[in-house]
């Protein structure tokens, strides 16, 4: 058989990258068990090669502070690479291993994720396909739930606040628990479990905020009202606690934007420490360690759900064999040229090449934190 396949390009090559701190005001400000957020701090990287394709990706930083020090830690390690061809697993090995000292974890492989993402999206681009394409899939619409809002706040608040984020087709939403009892935990549950139509999922995120006995005695008594998972109910590395609210709750178990990489989420597997996985783009290690989680998930058959980052998420998901919610949140849209379209509650895949981020750059030098 003749080969026809076009000439083979010799790729892209690393130059440089150029990092933009922004804080974008928040519709809905998110008060979790942990912690108020009401300004976006995000992280924006572009990646630029010696051929002129610039790949594109952006952190969630949680705080200022996360944005200066996973700037000054992408700056350092594209500085590893420059020169280098743009080959994202490649060059995630260099980096992991220059950065090993330092420890491959925590901010370090959030920085390292953002350059895989920008790389990944650049690679796309030269090949001229959406990233989901390039994964082996087809862009498509995703199941997404709305959880750009719905903090900690009075029940008829939360009422209020579901039903405003059942727009745009939207029929699942996610309530953050952790009041100081049991009570006003069912009382915000029943408030909007009574507000919007029978059929909108419900879920309910704890952010770690409970002690095992606490966990299991609010779980159980959650378990009739129409929530669909519990997530994070304890602190993330209790593993063994985890395991045992597996095996004691009706409840499934949702955890995973504090998975470690692929070999976070494969002890927590191994542990049984979960019902339902839901990695973070920056935490699992960027497009590379996503797509070795979502092998893992796959053949634990466990369903895997995304955490924030929806624009990149929506491709990561359409290539994800047990693909289950795409965690929808507007934050970064304010900043962005053509922001995810969601239609009937599903994320629209954009049919363009890359990701299909683009900065808006006007909205760019008005939030910028520099
Ligand atoms: C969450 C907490 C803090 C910032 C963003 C998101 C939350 C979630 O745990 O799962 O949405
Ligand atoms: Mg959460």
């Amino acid at each position: 058989m003749p080969d026809h396949s076009p000439a083979v390009t010799t790729g892209l090559t690393i130059r440089s990258v150029e990092t933009v701190a922004v804080e974008v005001p928040m519709r809905f400000p998110l008060g979790t068990s942990a912690a108020t957020v009401r300004e976006a701090p995000l992280l924006l990287v572009d990646v630029l090669t010696d051929e002129g394709v610039v790949g594109r990706s952006y952190l969630f930083c949680y705080r200022r502070s996360g944005a200066r020090a996973l700037s000054a830690l992408i700056e350092d390690a594209v500085e590893v690479v420059s020169g280098l061809r743009a080959a994202p697993v490649e060059i995630g090995a260099i980096l992991v291993r220059r950065f090993a000292l330092l420890g491959v974890a925590g901010l370090a492989r959030m920085a390292l994720a953002a350059i895989d993402g920008a790389l990944w999206d650049a690679v796309a681009k030269a090949a001229g396909l959406p990233l989901a394409t390039l994964l082996g899939a087809a862009p498509r619409a995703l199941r997404a739930y709305n959880s750009s809002g719905l903090g900690l706040m009075v029940p008829k608040a939360a009422a209020d606040e579901a039903e405003a984020l059942l727009d745009r087709g939207f029929a699942a939403v996610k309530l953050r628990l952790g009041y100081p009892s049991l009570a006003e935990d069912l009382a915000v549950a029943r408030a909007v479990r009574d507000r919007v139509p029978a059929g909108v999922e419900i879920f309910a995120d704890y952010n770690q905020a409970l002690g095992l006995q606490d966990a299991l005695r609010r779980g159980h008594a959650l378990a009739g009202e129409g929530i669909g998972w519990i997530e994070e109910p304890i602190r993330h590395d209790d593993l063994a606690g985890h395991a045992r609210l597996v095996r004691d709750l009706t409840l499934p178990v949702q955890a995973g934007e504090n998975f470690d990489g692929p070999g976070g989420m494969a002890r927590a597997l191994d542990a049984g420490a979960c019902d339902l996985v839901m990695p973070d783009f920056a935490r699992i290690g960027g497009v590379t360690g996503w797509m070795q989680a979502s092998a893992l998930a796959a053949t634990h058959g466990v369903p895997m759900s995304s955490h924030l980052f929806p624009e990149v998420s929506a491709h990561l998901l359409a290539a994800t064999p047990t693909a289950h919610w795409l965690e929808y949140v507007d934050w970064a849209d304010p900043i962005q040229q053509d922001p995810l379209r969601i239609v009937d509650g599903h994320a629209v895949v954009p049919d363009r090449p890359g990701t299909g981020l683009a900065w808006d750059q006007a909205a760019v030098a008005r939030f910028s934190i520099a």
